[in-house]
């Protein structure tokens, strides 16, 4: 008896996994309709959600399910591997309108709170942006606990939430329109604001009593803490000047006296007498940054130590790499431009897989937009490189350098270097694979602030460019450094203000 048993419960077994395997949820062979094809990883692109209304914030939950707001008014789940959904949260206070609504929500790591901001209205029908604690259980989001609210406007309500590293919320409001309300310490819009997870005001906030932990923004659209614990926040400028910033303690980053690098003698004055901190990147012509993510999965090799930002404007997904000390931004690639339309959203599963989600319905949406999916969550998984991919994509463009690098050098020192850097034989030496261009960055800015002369048999020299500033010599370092074949780490506006001190 016993020696048939034993075989037969094997059999059993085996049965028993067997019907557990073709019956176990098909959700990772929803089709591969794209793939991006990295250096050496591909990327699979598959459709995980459909038919949703202006998905504004995308999170990873603690129960391995997405979950999202709507911009009209909702939160939701949904698991991405059955494509299972369900509604936690209809709030009945949000007040639709253009960019205002239900906007960012964050989901603390380890206690059972969701913490979500929205726009309202006051009886007397002004508009306020509000923070709201829910507790969450297994299908509900309940007791709400109103955290904090500030004024709102019909543009410029930002917003997203995050949770830092050391459990507190943090939250990024607009200037709500008004510009002065940006640098002022005792308006709470243009802000990042830092709370308990009680609504009270942390002790070690840089002004006591005062949620304000970082001023002079305009309308963050996008938060990300990275494994140091460094936050970023991607910012809209006005016509020109969107900025990814390094969020730091305290610190004022501009808005509304200077957009972007201190570079227009205006802008030169007021950073002389008000200290600011610019921008980790800015982009002229505009990109409208929104939701960003850190990644540093093993999955994605290529992508490790970066920041992935969703872009609206320019419907692209932007590949930030950090430099190790992630204080910098050295590196941008660009994918996906125009395919899946506006990109809001974006959030990374425990396994590496990334989650994106698109803004095709709302009030601005983008060319050939929405399609009937609209609006969409997407993932990114890795799959196996084969010979005959589905729809193979590379990247868009593959630009380290700043755009504003990139016109200072044509209006100054293309003339001679050649736009591709490759100079002119005997007169102007090529500056693509250049040997000081690549070197120490001292010796290379001072060969821009002092010109060159003598080594050339041709007579040609290099004229002196003392005259630029210093956020004008970081740029067009950064640019060369950085363009055709070069490719070496970025040096920061301090760097420059310190060789120009050095530089005799
Ligand atoms: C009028 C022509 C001219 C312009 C404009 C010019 N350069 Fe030059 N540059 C030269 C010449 C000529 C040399 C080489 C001089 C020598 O070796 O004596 C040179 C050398 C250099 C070098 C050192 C490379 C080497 O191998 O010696 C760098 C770096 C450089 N230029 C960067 C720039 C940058 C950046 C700009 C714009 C801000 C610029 N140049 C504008 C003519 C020019
Ligand atoms: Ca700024
Ligand atoms: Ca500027």
């Amino acid at each position: 008896m016993k020696r048939i048993a034993v075989p037969l419960l094997l059999v059993l077994c085996v049965a028993i996994a067997a019907i557990f395997y073709f019956l176990r949820p098909k959700g990772r062979q929803l089709p591969v309709e794209a793939t991006l094809m990295l250096k050496s990883s591909s990327l699979g692109i598959t459709t995980v959600a459909t038919g949703l209304h202006v998905p504004w914030e995308i999170c990873w939950g603690p129960d391995n399910q997405i979950w999202f707001t709507e911009q009209r008014g909702t939160i939701s789940k949904i698991d991405p591997v059955t494509g299972k959904k369900k509604l936690l949260l209809l709030e009945p206070e949000v007040y639709l309108k253009r960019t205002l609504g239900i906007l960012g929500m964050a989901i603390h790591p380890t206690a059972p709170f969701v913490f979500v901001d929205y726009t309202t209205r006051r009886p007397d029908s002004s508009v306020i942006s509000r923070l709201v604690r829910y507790t969450y259980t297994a299908d509900t989001l309940k007791d709400p606990l109103v955290m904090l609210e500030v004024p709102g406007a019909t543009g410029h309500n930002g917003s997203r939430v995050a949770i830092s590293p050391d459990g507190k919320v943090i939250w990024s409001t607009g200037d709500a329109t008004r510009g002065a309300n940006a640098p002022d310490t005792a308006s709470p819009n243009g802000k990042v604001l830092r709370l308990n997870i009680d609504g009270s005001i942390p002790a070690d906030n840089p002004y006591p009593g005062n949620p304000l932990w970082s001023r002079g923004h305009r309308n963050i659209q996008g938060l990300a803490y990275t494994d140091k614990g460094h936050l970023f926040a991607s910012e809209h400028g006005d016509a020109m000047d969107d900025e990814v910033n390094y969020i730091r303690k305290g610190g004022f980053y501009g808005w509304p006296g200077i957009e972007g690098y201190a570079d227009r003698d205006d802008e030169k004055r007021y950073a002389d007498t008000f200290p600011f901190i610019h921008p980790a990147k800015a982009w002229t012509p505009t990109i409208a940054p929104a939701g960003i993510t850190y990644y540093h999965a093993a999955a994605i090799p290529e992508w490790q130590n970066t920041l992935l930002l969703g872009t609206l404007k320019t419907a692209s997904l932007r590949v930030l790499q950090l430099n190790a000390a992630q204080d910098s931004i050295i590196g941008e690639t660009t994918y996906l431009t125009g395919i899946y339309g506006r990109l809001r959203a974006i959030c990374v599963s425990p396994a590496g897989d990334v989650y994106m989600a698109t803004s095709n319905r709302d009030w601005n949406p983008g060319k050939g937009f929405p399609i009937a999916e609209d609006d969409r969550i997407l993932r990114l998984s890795p799959i196996a490189r084969t010979a005959d991919p589905v729809k193979p994509l590379g990247p868009d463009t593959l630009t380290v350098s700043l755009s504003k690098g990139q016109a200072l050098y044509k209006s100054y020192c293309e003339a001679c270097h050649k736009a591709d850097g490759k100079g002119v034989e005997g007169s102007f030496p090529a500056l693509d694979g250049n040997k000081i261009v690549n070197g120490k960055p001292q010796a290379l800015v001072a060969v821009i602030l002092k010109g060159k002369s003598g080594t050339l048999k041709s007579g040609e020299q290099m004229p002196a460019f003392s005259f630029l500033s210093d956020a004008d010599v970081t740029s067009i370092t950064n640019y060369i450094r950085n363009s055709w074949g070069n490719q070496v780490y970025e040096i920061s506006f301090e760097d420059v203000e310190r060789f120009r001190k050095k530089i005799k």
